[in-house]
């Protein structure tokens, strides 16, 4: 039997935080998972360091079904954010250990390759349409054919989405505006601006972050059918999935969910009454490989593709993870895709390549991702709090 021998987490921040789960076992071998839960990065630690990881000494590092059911029913309290990006974090280390043990890439142990290389889509921003222009053009310029487009409704301070320079995430909560009036005003003309501009072909999504009503979502899809986006993402927030039914029966426009649920039971209803398009959430924060995959095997039935959740503030050893799911299911339908600093590469080396708008998943054995030890401790760890949102009188609206 393959023992594990040791599991830590190590902090860095190289620009933002990250956490990992390093795991080996005693076959002299070293797993790594991502298991960052961005803007409550300790909670999962403390959630692994004092809980989890302790279980792990002395298991079969083999058994990764029986591990993630233990981490899952084992803990009494189930789901959430923490305990799943924690369980990720183990999850995917195990994957990465069981490949390197198979010889193999890990996208070979999940099926083998279902297409030959991962199609991206890029965030474009501008606060204003100038700007947004030449961000789109920027992005054609890197072979991105999917591309994001966000912009500031005019007459609103900072707003998600929209870059004006300075940090968005700092030591205590920034606060950002928001006007849903003049938000819903605002984008279908930016769309009307983007699609003469850059004509009817190129690939456009969008996200709204969680801020509107379900009405005011059918609303928004509705106005912006014209324009045929490929996705627009977040309309309104997923706890209630029942509330999509309403924009479902008003608009065509598809939608993408779920970069903050993390498990099947999030999705029952969005995905068994067809009221989604893409999946969105990550192997990161959705319990690992075993964990989103049962999702994404779950939304095939109902031709629902994934749309993985590929922000700054996922590793690249969680990139890495998901670029072996994505490459081996059927029901792949585009991968998020922000290029990561130099530091972030310095302390997280990965054999996996972006090129002309599409990841190419490495042939590396095991996850082809890990971490730097030596380059980590060099970037303490410095809490970091996501915005909040406010309107106008002061009260706090959805980020
Ligand atoms: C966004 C994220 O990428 C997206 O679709 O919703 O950037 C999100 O705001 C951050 O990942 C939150 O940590
Ligand atoms: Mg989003």
């Amino acid at each position: 039997m393959t023992k594990i021998v040791a599991a830590t987490t190590i902090v860095t921040s190289p620009g933002r935080n990250f956490v990992t789960v390093r795991i080996s076992t005693s076959d002299g071998l070293v797993g790594y998972g991502d298991a960052t839960l961005n803007g409550r990065e300790l909670a999962v630690v403390s959630y692994l360091d004092d809980y989890l990881l302790p279980q792990l000494i002395g298991r079969d590092a083999h058994r990764i079904e029986d591990t993630w059911q233990l981490f899952y029913r084992g803990g009494y309290w189930r789901r959430g954010p923490v305990t799943m990006a924690a369980i990720a974090g183990i999850d995917v280390a195990l994957w990465d250990l069981k490949a390197q043990a198979a010889q193999m890439p890990l996208y070979q142990l999940l099926g083998g390759a279902s297409r030959t290389a991962l199609a991206t889509y890029g965030h474009a921003t501008g606060r204003d349409f100038a700007e947004l222009a030449d961000s789109i053009r920027a992005h054609q310029e890197k072979g991105f054919r999917h591309i994001r487009v966000q912009s500031a409704p005019p007459g609103l301070g900072r707003i998600y989405g929209v870059h004006d320079g300075t940090p968005t995430q700092s030591g205590l909560p920034v606060v950002e505006q928001w006007d849903t009036p003049a938000y819903l005003r605002h984008a279908p003309r930016m769309f009307e601006a983007v699609r003469s501009e850059f004509g009817e072909e190129l690939s456009l999504l969008h996200d709204t972050h969680h801020r509107l009503t379900p009405i005011q979502a059918a609303q928004l899809g509705k106005n912006l059918e014209p324009y045929s986006l490929f996705w627009l993402e977040d309309v309104t927030p997923a706890e209630n999935q029942e509330g999509f039914r309403a924009i479902r029966q008003h608009t065509t426009t598809p939608l993408a969910v779920g970069e903050v649920l993390n498990s099947a039971f999030d999705y029952l209803t969005l995905i068994s009454e067809q009221l989604i398009d893409f999946v969105r959430s990550s192997v990161t924060h959705a319990g690992g490989i075993t964990g989103l995959r049962r999702i994404l095997d779950f939304a095939a039935l109902y031709q629902i593709r994934s749309g993985m959740h590929g922000p700054a503030d996922i590793s690249p050893i969680g990139m890495a993870a998901a670029g072996h799911l994505a490459l081996a299911i059927h029901n792949f339908g585009v991968q998020e895709y922000i290029a990561q600093s130099a530091s972030v590469h310095d302390v997280f080396p990965s054999t996996h390549e972006f090129r002309n708008g599409n990841i190419h998943v490495s042939d590396h054995v095991g996850l082809g991702a890990w971490i730097d030890e030596t380059a980590a401790a060099g970037f303490p760890y410095e809490r970091s709090f996501l915005p909040i949102n406010q309107l106008a009188d002061a009260s706090v609206h959805d980020w």
